[in-house]
Formats: C-alpha cells, sequence, structure tokens
C-alpha cells in the first residue's frame, strides 16, 4: 500500500476506506495535539529542521525539512507485508501470521501494545524541559526529533489500539495521554518512565541505556505472530537508530571533552574547569544502566513464558536462533538470590526452564550491547592518554525490579547491610551535589556553531558532522 499523505492523518494502511477507524483516530488527534501543547516541548520555536516518514520504502522514511513542530505529519506507517509470513516460534509454529487478533489472546496482547504505547508520550514528557538549556542547536535539533518520533511511536500503537482493540482499545488510547510521567495519582506504567530527565547528561544516558531497552523490547514484538505489530514494531526499528545515536554519540562527547580537560590541566577535579568530573559520569551511567535493567521484569517470569508460547513476543533475532523455536525441553541459567541454608544469601545463578527465563535472555544481549558503549568510551580515554575507565555496575546494584529489588549491592556486585549502602550511595549514585552542579553547566546555547563548554561538538564540525549532511553549523532550529 502507497503512503497517502493529502490526508489529515497520514498512513500507509488503507484509513481512507474503513471510514469508521478514520473517524475515531481523526477524533483522538486533537487530544493528541493538545496534549503534545501542554506536555511536550516547552521550548517557543518557528520551525525546527525535522526528518518525516512519508514512506516507508526507499529515502521517503527520512524526508528533511524545516516545519513548524505543531505541523508535524504524525503518521501511521507499517512496514511492507512480507507474504506468506509464517509464525516462528511458540505453540503456533509454521502457521501463517495473523491479521486479527484471536480471541484467546486479546488481553495479553492488549497489554502489551498498552505498555509500549505508554512509554512513548512518557519520554516526551521526561524531556519537556531540556529544550531550555540545550547546549548547541544541532543538539536541540535531535532532542526535537526524538520527541516527534516518540509521538508517532505513539500513534503506531494507538492505531493497533483502535484498529484491533474495539472500544477498551480506545479506552485504553484515551488513557495513554492521562497517565502523565511522575504524576501521584495516575503515573506511567513502568518505573524508569517516571524518573525525571532534567538535565542533558541524564538525557544522552537515557538516549543510550533506557532506549536501548526499547530498542530490545521492540525487536521481540516484531517477531510477534500478529503481523501488524510486527510491521508496525520493524518501521520504527528503523527511527529508533537515531534515538540510539543521539545517546551513543552524546555520551561519547561528554566523555571527550572531559578528557581534554583533564590533559589540558592535568587534573581530575575538571568541575572548577566547567566540565563534567568522570566520578558524575559514572554515576549517572550507574543510576540509567541499573534503572534500565528494571525494564526487562524479573529474571524468571511466567507472563514473558506465556506471551512466548502464544507467539506473542518472540526473542532477539527469533529466526537466527539455532534451536526448535518451543523452548519447552531446554533450560537456562538465570540470576538468582541463593540462600545457603545458614540464612546467608549469595548473588549466584540458578537453572530455571528456558521459557521463564525469556527476560533474562533479553537482558544478557541488552547488556552485551551496553558494554558496548563503555568500550567505546574508554577508548576516548585511553587515546587522550588516561588511565581512568568507565564500567557498568553489576546487575544487583540498585535495582527494584527482579531478583534483586530486595537486597543492596554494590557496583563491584558484594551484598551490602542497609547502613553500609546508606554511608555509601553517595558514591555510587548521583548526589544532589552532583545533579545541582551539572544543572550549573546547562546554560543554553543559541548561536549557530556554538557549543557549550561541558561538551565537545560532534566529529566533523563545524563544516560537517550535522544531520542529513548538513554542516554543524547549519541553522536546525529557528526560535520564537
Ligand atoms: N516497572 O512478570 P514480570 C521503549 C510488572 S522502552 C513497573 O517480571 P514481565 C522506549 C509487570 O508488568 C520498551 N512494573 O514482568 C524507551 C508485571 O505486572 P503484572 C517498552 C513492572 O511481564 C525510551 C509484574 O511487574 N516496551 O520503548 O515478564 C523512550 C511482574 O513482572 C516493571 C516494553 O516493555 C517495571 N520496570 O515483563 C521511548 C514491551 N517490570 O502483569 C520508548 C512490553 C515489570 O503482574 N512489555 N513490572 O500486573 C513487556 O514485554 C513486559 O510487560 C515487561 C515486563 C518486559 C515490561
Amino acid at each position: 500500500m502507497r503512503p497517502d499523505y493529502a490526508e489529515k492523518i497520514p498512513n500507509n494502511v488503507g484509513l481512507a476506506q474503513d471510514r469508521r477507524l478514520q473517524r475515531a483516530l481523526e477524533s483522538w488527534q486533537p487530544n493528541f495535539l493538545s496534549w503534545w501543547e501542554s506536555m511536550g516541548p516547552a521550548l517557543p520555536t518557528k520551525d525546527v529542521y525535522l526528518r518525516t516518514a512519508i514512506d516507508v520504502r526507499g529515502d521517503g522514511w527520512a524526508t528533511f525539512g524545516h516545519v513548524p513542530m505543531l505541523d508535524y505529519r504524525w503518521g501511521i506507517f507499517l512496514a511492507d507485508r512480507a507474504p506468506g509470513r509464517q509464525i516462528a516460534f511458540g505453540a503456533h509454529k509454521g502457521e501463517p501470521a495473523w491479521q486479527k487478533v484471536p480471541g484467546e489472546y486479546r488481553a495479553e496482547l492488549q497489554r502489551l501494545i498498552v505498555i509500549q504505547g505508554d512509554t512513548e508520550p512518557a519520554s516526551v514528557e521526561q524531556q519537556r524541559n531540556l529544550g531550555a538549556t540545550a547546549p548547541s542547536l544541532y543538539d536541540l535539533r535531535n532532542l526535537f526529533q526524538v520527541n516527534v518520533e516518540e509521538g508517532r511511536h505513539l500513534w503506531a500503537m494507538v492505531y493497533l489500539l483502535h484498529a484491533y482493540f474495539g472500544r477498551e482499545g480506545r479506552e485504553e488510547a484515551e488513557e495513554l495521554l492521562h497517565r502523565n510521567s511522575g504524576s501521584e495519582d495516575s503515573p506511567r506504567i513502568l518505573g524508569a518512565f517516571n524518573e525525571e530527565t532534567p538535565d542533558w547528561l541524564s538525557f544522552f544516558m537515557f538516549t543510550y541505556f533506557t532506549d536501548r531497552d526499547g530498542k530490545y523490547q521492540l525487536g521481540t514484538l516484531k517477531e510477534s505472530a500478529f503481523d501488524p505489530l510486527s510491521r508496525t514494531c520493524e518501521f520504527m526499528l528503523k527511527e529508533e537508530a537515531h534515538h540510539m545515536m543521539v545517546g551513543t554519540t552524546g555520551i561519547d562527547r561528554v566523555v571527550e571533552r572531559t578528557a581534554q580537560v583533564m590533559t589540558e590541566n592535568d587534573t581530575d577535579d575538571v568541575a572548577a574547569h566547567g566540565a563534567i568530573p568522570l566520578d558524575v559520569i559514572q554515576k549517572y551511567l550507574n543510576f540509567h544502566y541499573s534503572v534500565s535493567l528494571d525494564l526487562f521484569g524479573s529474571e524468571t517470569s511466567t507472563n514473558v513464558a506465556n506471551y512466548y508460547t502464544a507467539g506473542l513476543k518472540g526473542r532477539w533475532l527469533e529466526e537466527r536462533r539455532q534451536d526448535d523455536h518451543l523452548l519447552t525441553d531446554d533450560a537456562v541459567q538465570v540470576d538468582a538470590l541463593i540462600d545457603a541454608g545458614d540464612g546467608e544469601l549469595s548473588i549466584a545463578q540458578t537453572e530455571v526452564s528456558a521459557l521463564v527465563g525469556l527476560n533474562t535472555d533479553l537482558r544478557a544481549q541488552y547488556v552485551a550491547d551496553c558494554a558496548g558503549g563503555v568500550k567505546r568510551w574508554n577508548r576516548i580515554l585511553a587515546e587522550a592518554g588516561l588511565p581512568q575507565r568507565l564500567y557498568l555496575p553489576h546487575v544487583a546494584f540498585n535495582r527494584h525490579v527482579g531478583a534483586y529489588a530486595g537486597i543492596e549491592a554494590s557496583p563491584a556486585g558484594e551484598i551490602l547491610t542497609t547502613a553500609q549502602w546508606a554511608a555509601r550511595t553517595a558514591q555510587w549514585l548521583p548526589t544532589d551535589t552532583d545533579k545541582a552542579f551539572v544543572r550549573s553547566l546547562m546554560q543554553p546555547v543559541r548561536e549557530r556553531g556554538k557549543i557549550a563548554a561541558w561538551v565537545a561538538p560532534p566529529r566533523g564540525a563545524p563544516r560537517g558532522g550535522g544531520i542529513n549532511n548538513q554542516p554543524f553549523d547549519y541553522d536546525y532550529v529557528h526560535l520564537a
């Protein structure tokens, strides 16, 4: 299906042929726009150099131009249908993928789509005030690109709810605009999406660690037997790559600037020179990594086993796995807290059925990917001739979901008493002083080609290094 871009809601799902659905979505649209105005980016702008998806093929998914943000064409785009697609795993393996929702899986599928949908507007809300302190117009533009695409990802889930889940789906779509990040009365569903993103170091950490959970969760939903969900997630993943880039290169640039100031001044204490000390970067990393690990659920989960067996949620790169894709006879080792019998708890592993261990399987892929970032940042330190290194804390550190939720552990993985934790937590997690210091550095820079002192410009600046082959000093954002 070729996209219809002339319509009120751009789409490649043939919305014009389904008047009822079209009317329902068109009546949700003004609610979305008023949510965007009240909860989306707070900084007033005239227009922003944005990528808009107008097609899923060729270059159509990345059409660049200056657009007023409220006129951004949020649309519904599914990747092309793979003719004859078969279910790749679980009890329905080998059967044709579903074009409709089977009655027996309706509740579970709806829940997965609602949880996914809930994270998208949550992240926009968390990032609402960052525009005021952007370190450059280039970064400001990237923030807004991430925001509009998270808005589009909300549309993607709302389309599924409206098109396939009837009245309940429409009610859930309304709720997605009513819950709010950090709200006392109606918070967002998952923990990490109720945390604050008050500064740009947090933003880069969030787009590195939390968006990366999104990448892996979308990867498992792309395997879904429910074909419209699979095709939606496939296209979302394409856009998600830019969000990963913002996080990865954002932290690169913070580390690079810190390393530069350390070597120029022959000191670790770069705060006095307007850069972010490595130990503060490590504390932010510790926080965002541990909070994002919580997003994978418990190490063992009957929910995930049921999702897999039913064909609703697969594994990362399911079709490349060399096994029976049923997993009924397999076992895996998962992290656990073991009581040796003397009341002494220890961090160890235990064997469970592969099906109930699937959250651990996905988390393991994620952890390996995160280690790639740390390697990059350590290469930057090594190239600057510095001996210090960043690291990923132990999976038991600062956890609120899963096997280690009930204990305190150090980043090295030693179990601590409550008193030991209280005495040392300030060494490992950002303190109010750290946060206030980082916030004090966040002075906006709004001149073309200029950048704040705490972060390096992107590689290739000022002539290159920008978006869509534009230079770093391009006029990415026109402020109001
Ligand atoms: N916070 O059986 P368990 C993204 C609940 S990010 C609060 O271990 P399960 C994005 C859980 O719901 C990706 N509650 O969990 C990134 C369950 O409740 P019920 C978002 C939590 O079900 C950046 C109970 O605890 N997408 O796209 O195996 C920017 C027992 O849990 C949490 C998805 O997550 C938590 N952290 O797995 C923008 C995919 N963790 O059922 C976007 C859809 C667990 O007993 N979601 N609980 O009432 C899922 O696949 C699963 O629901 C989860 C949890 C992986 C989240």
